[in-house]
This record gives C-alpha cells, sequence and structure tokens, in this order.
C-alpha cells in the first residue's frame, strides 16, 4: 500500500511489494553469485533469523517486465540508509537518509524483462553525518514502499498547495512543476483542481504552457475557496487535490490526459501568536507521545495495520498530537493523522550531535537535504503544524547557530505558513531560541534530575523569555522515564512500571496544570525502541532498548499507559478535584 488513496488515476502505477531475492555484499555494486535469501518489501533485514545484527550493505533484487517502449519513473518512499540503485547495468539513483524519498526517471526502456537491484547499506561512518551510533536503531533496507510508474515524455513532478485564510475565505496558493524530458518541444494545459463539488470554487485553474525539450516549468497561482470546509481536529475535512496535464488531440479529437498527481489537502491555519498555538484561530494545548517508527517485530518497516494501531493508541491515550521524534515519518502514518486529525510536529533527521559531530564533512549536506525532502514531499499534509529541526544538537554554541539559522531559513522558504521550533536541552546555555518561532525544551525531572517539575516548568518558561523567546509559546518538547516491561516492584524503585507512573504523574500534574504556561507537552516516548548496541553511554539502555515506552516494543500497555490517560483525558484532574473538595 502506497498511499492511504490513489496517487494517480491516469499514470500506470504499480508498488513492486513483496517477496525480493536479498544477499548481503561487500560493497556497493558487487554481483554476487548466488542469491540465496529472499525477503519482504517494503521491510528490513532485521527480521530475518540470520541478519539481526547485521551491519553492511544489502544486495535487494527483482524482475519487472516492461510490456512497451517506455519511460519509468522509480520513486523509493525509504530506504535505510543509503541506495544505490541500478536497472539493468546501469546505475540510476543514489540517495542517502532513511526517512525521506527519493525517484529517478529512465528513459526509453525497451520491451522485456529488467532486472532492478537496490543496494542498501546501514553501516556508520565517514558516509554518513545523521545515522550515528544513537538512542534508536538504524534498520538496513527498504523499509518504505517501492514504486514503480509509467510517466510519457511530459509528467508532473510536484504539486503543492498552501491553504490561507484572508477577509474571512479560504484561499490557496498553488505550485507545480510539469517536467518534459522528450527532445521535443511540448505544447500543453495544466488544470490544477480541489474536488470542485466541495468547493465550489468554479472549476480548475488552467495554464497553457509551452516546455522546451529536457525543460521544467513552475507554475504559481492563488485561488478561491468560499465554500471549503475547514481541516479541524475534531472535524479533520480532506480534499483531493488534482493536476492533471492535458494535450491537444489530433484535428477534431478530443484533448488527451496525459498524466496526473493526486494529493490530499486540508483548509487550516497555524498562528502562534501570543505563545499559544492556534489551530484556526482555536487554541490548542498539545498533548503528545514521541513516537519512533520501531516495533519490536517488524524494526521501521511498519505494516500499515501495525501504524494504525499505534495511531489508535495514541488517540485512546487521549493525545491530540504526535512528534516524529527524530525524523520524517512514512507517509503513509501521516495519511492517517490528516484523516483522524491528530497534529504533527514533524523534524529532520538528527539526534543529539554535538559541534564537532555537525562539523563532520558530510553533515550540511546530509542535513539540509533531508530538512528539503522533508518540507518538500510533506507540505500537503494539513495534519502537519509544526516544522522542527536538530533535536538536542549544538544549539549552544556559534558554530551550531549558522547551521540552526540556515536551516530554519531553508524551511521559511520552502513553507511560509508553519511554525517552527528545535528541542533543546541546554537549558540556559542555549543560544539559538530567538531563531525559532516555538520554544521547546527537553527537560527529564524524576529521572535524570530531581527537581519540582512545577518550579523546574516555572524557571524555564522565565529564563526562555529572557534569553529570545519572550512571547513565544514553549512546549516540553520530551519528559519521561525508564519502566521495563514486567518488571515490578512494591518499593517502585527506578526503572520499575510503577516508578515510571509516579514520575510521569508527577510531572503530568504540574504541566497540564490550568496555570501552566505550556503550549503543549510531548511525553518521552510512546513505545519502547530498539538502540545501537555500544560502550559508552548506551551501555545505560538495558537490553538495547529506549525503555521509556507507555507501551514496550510489541504494543503492550505499561501500567503508565493508564496513567497517562487518566491525565490527558482530564480524569486525574476530576480526581484531585473531587480529592479537595471532599477535604
Ligand atoms: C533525549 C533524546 C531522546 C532520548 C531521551 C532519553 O532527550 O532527545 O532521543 O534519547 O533523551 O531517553 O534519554
Amino acid at each position: 500500500m502506497i498511499r492511504l488513496f490513489d496517487t494517480h488515476q491516469v499514470r500506470p502505477v504499480k508498488e513492486l511489494e513483496g517477496l525480493w531475492d536479498f544477499q548481503p555484499v561487500s560493497r556497493q555494486g558487487e554481483v554476487p553469485e548466488r542469491m540465496e535469501y529472499r525477503l519482504p518489501v517494503p521491510g528490513c533485514w532485521e527480521t530475518h533469523p540470520e541478519f539481526g545484527t547485521y551491519q553492511g550493505v544489502g544486495l535487494y533484487r527483482r524482475k519487472i517486465r516492461v510490456d512497451r517502449r517506455t519511460n519509468l519513473r522509480l520513486e523509493f518512499k525509504g530506504v535505510s540508509h543509503t541506495a544505490d540503485v541500478y536497472l539493468d547495468e546501469e546505475r540510476i539513483a543514489h540517495h542517502y537518509n532513511a526517512y525521506t524519498a527519493f525517484e529517478t526517471v529512465v528513459k526509453q526502456v525497451e520491451p522485456g524483462e529488467h532486472e532492478i537491484r537496490l543496494y542498501a547499506d546501514n553501516s556508520f561512518g565517514e558516509h554518513s553525518a545523521l545515522h550515528i551510533p544513537n538512542d534508536y536503531y538504524t534498520y538496513g533496507g527498504p523499509i518504505r514502499p517501492v514504486v514503480l510508474e509509467e510517466i510519457g515524455e511530459v509528467y508532473i513532478e510536484r504539486a503543492a498547495f498552501w491553504p490561507e485564510w484572508a477577509e474571512g475565505t479560504w484561499h490557496g496558493r498553488w505550485q507545480a512543476t510539469v517536467r518534459n524530458i522528450g527532445d521535443t518541444v511540448r505544447t500543453g494545459e495544466l488544470l490544477l483542481g480541489l474536488d470542485e463539488a466541495q468547493t465550489a470554487g468554479g472549476g480548475p485553474l488552467r495554464e497553457t504552457l509551452r516546455i522546451e525539450a529536457g525543460q521544467s516549468v513552475t507554475v504559481e497561482r492563488t485561488a478561491s475557496y468560499p465554500s471549503a470546509q475547514a481541516w479541524n481536529p475534531d472535524s479533520p475535512v480532506l480534499y483531493t487535490l488534482r493536476a492533471l496535464w492535458i494535450e491537444p488531440g489530433a484535428e477534431g479529437e478530443a484533448e488527451i490526459p496525459v498524466d496526473d498527481w493526486i494529493d490530499r489537502i486540508g483548509f487550516r491555519r497555524i498562528d502562534t501568536e501570543g505563545g499559544q498555538l492556534r489551530v484556526n484561530g482555536l487554541e490548542v494545548r498539545l498533548q503528545g507521545v514521541n513516537r519512533h517508527e520501531d516495533h519490536a517485530r517488524s524494526g521501521a518497516a511498519l505494516s500499515f495495520a501495525d501504524m494504525l494501531h499505534d495511531l489508535e493508541l495514541i488517540r485512546d491515550l487521549g493525545c491530540n498530537a504526535v512528534r516524529t521524534s527524530h525524523y520524517p515519518n512514512d507517509e503513509r502514518f501521516l495519511d492517517l493523522c490528516d484523516e483522524f486529525g491528530l497534529l504533527v510536529w514533524e523534524e529532520n533527521h538528527a539526534r543529539g550531535l554535538s559541534e564537532q559531530q555537525m562539523r563532520q564533512p558530510n553533515f550540511r549536506r546530509q542535513s539540509e537535504a533531508v530538512t528539503r525532502e522533508m518540507v518538500e514531499q510533506h507540505g500537503n499534509h494539513p495534519s502537519i503544524v509544526i516544522w522542527a529541526i536538530l533535536n538536542e544538537c549544538a544549539s549552544d554554541t556559534l558554530y551550531g547557530r549558522s547551521i540552526y539559522e540556515s536551516e530554519l531559513a531553508l524551511i521559511r522558504e520552502l513553507d511560509p505558513s508553519r511554525p517552527r521550533t528545535f528541542a533543546s536541552h541546554h537549558g540556559e546555555r542555549d543560544i539559538c531560541l530567538d531563531l525559532a518561532d516555538i520554544v521547546s525544551v527537553n527537560l527529564y525531572p524524576g529521572w535524570y534530575t530531581d527537581e519540582d517539575p512545577g518550579q523546574l516548568m516555572q524557571q524555564t518558561a522565565a529564563w526562555a523569555g529572557r534569553l529570545g523567546g519572550e512571547g513565544k509559546a514553549l512546549i516540553l518538547s520530551e519528559f519521561g522515564a525508564d519502566g521495563y516491561y514486567g518488571f515490578r516492584s512494591r518499593e517502585r524503585v527506578k526503572g520499575s512500571e510503577e516508578r515510571q507512573c509516579d514520575i510521569l504523574d508527577d510531572n503530568l500534574r504540574a504541566y497540564l496544570d490550568e496555570d501552566s504556561p505550556l503550549a503543549g507537552v510531548f511525553i518521552w516516548q510512546f513505545g519502547d525502541c530498539r538502540v545501537t548496541e555500544a560502550t559508552g553511554w548506551l551501555l545505560s539502555r538495558g537490553c538495547t532498548r529506549n525503555s521509556k515506552g507507555l507501551v514496550d516494543g510489541y504494543r503492550r500497555p505499561k501500567l503508565a499507559y493508564d496513567t497517562v490517560r487518566e491525565h490527558f483525558r482530564g480524569g486525574a484532574e476530576r480526581k484531585s478535584d473531587a480529592a479537595q473538595n471532599r477535604h
């Protein structure tokens, strides 16, 4: 399943899911004599008993049949972490980073059988500045769907839509790119529309374009949608966006639909004026969890059913938000959030990089690429209300600041509509708070430190205001505690499920209080996740897991699940009010 809806009706699309041949190899490009294994795609090789800890290069191979001479577009929604793709003998793509998609177009492929070879590399080293030994696991393989499409000489590369609210009406800003990969100039018409029946917008926008051979043309237009209904968390109305490229038919014949692009959008606006987050003008206090895309059974390649299960659990907890820590998520999960009205903080890929790690020669390029790809690929999702970058990186140094500044500016340039933030753990040493629209801090009172959560929050609000966060919304982007599933203790010792409940209870009491200055909270974390096996601080991760989940890796709820559920659903507050009234 590629998305929750058909992405094309004109363009032929096929998902290359199923069993692919697999073999570990020593380097990309190597062609082994035998392919001994078969693995599922999407999937990661850690699910196979022989490759549970394999780190290196793995070759995935399959055949495809092409019926007529045609242009092929291959899209990989996520390969962890470096991909090199060959069609027969030719290398057709190279991409770094597990968590964003990449595409490649191969022209004039002859009819017959062809072979796709995908080399995935999950090793650490100089080539990888973002995937490093860390508090989550870098799995190996095509963790997200692989898509094969047939395109003509002209195809639609992308269609983006930004809803805008002005003078009591919804408007929309369009940007669509059409590319001519042929050898001759092409003339046609680009139609850009939403489901007219619902928006009564007077039909699609039409633009006649002349595209030189080998060139792309980007069209920018605005339109009004007076009868559009807003996308709100409690009524997430979605519209189908359709871009269509048509060319004139032969004399007296009808126009020919040559290519299309379908996506879904929602009309909503976000603002953070006065230090609160508002969706369509209504204040929303975010109650969320941090979630890694990780499952004890399927690694980073969660099935659609598992994603939906996560989403249902998150909703059951009483959350209205989720943070995609620490990378852009699978589009199917984002589609589910659009559909169910769950608000999303999406962030680029990084966790805990020091200045030295940010000075790694590949860092700037690789980090900017994932930031750009995230915003360009996911910008149409109405559920995404916050863009974030560089979790717990060097926002306390001048060099770090230069990176935060340029990446936040890049996001602003690509998408002026959403507030930007980053989660900091530097406290008063942070020197980048002025650069963000929202101040976000990770604090672990009761776990790593032992302050009173209420006092700590007030102190944080005070210094954040002084250090560039004055008047800005403040989010507690992480707090939590380990709780080893099944480890019970009458003494409620650290690491027990009971102690995890106590710590979360103390934290939530303070943060959800009516007087709390917070615009949102995100618990660390939704589910336990696998981490890299290593020495140093990673040794503190018993069972090579980060065990701060409210559910374990198999989604079995811990005691803390109900503690959080009561708070987020208002039960705990009600109970304490009732208790006070009794006294
Ligand atoms: C950090 C970090 C998380 C996780 C957490 C923890 O704040 O952002 O990825 O490592 O701490 O469990 O300590």
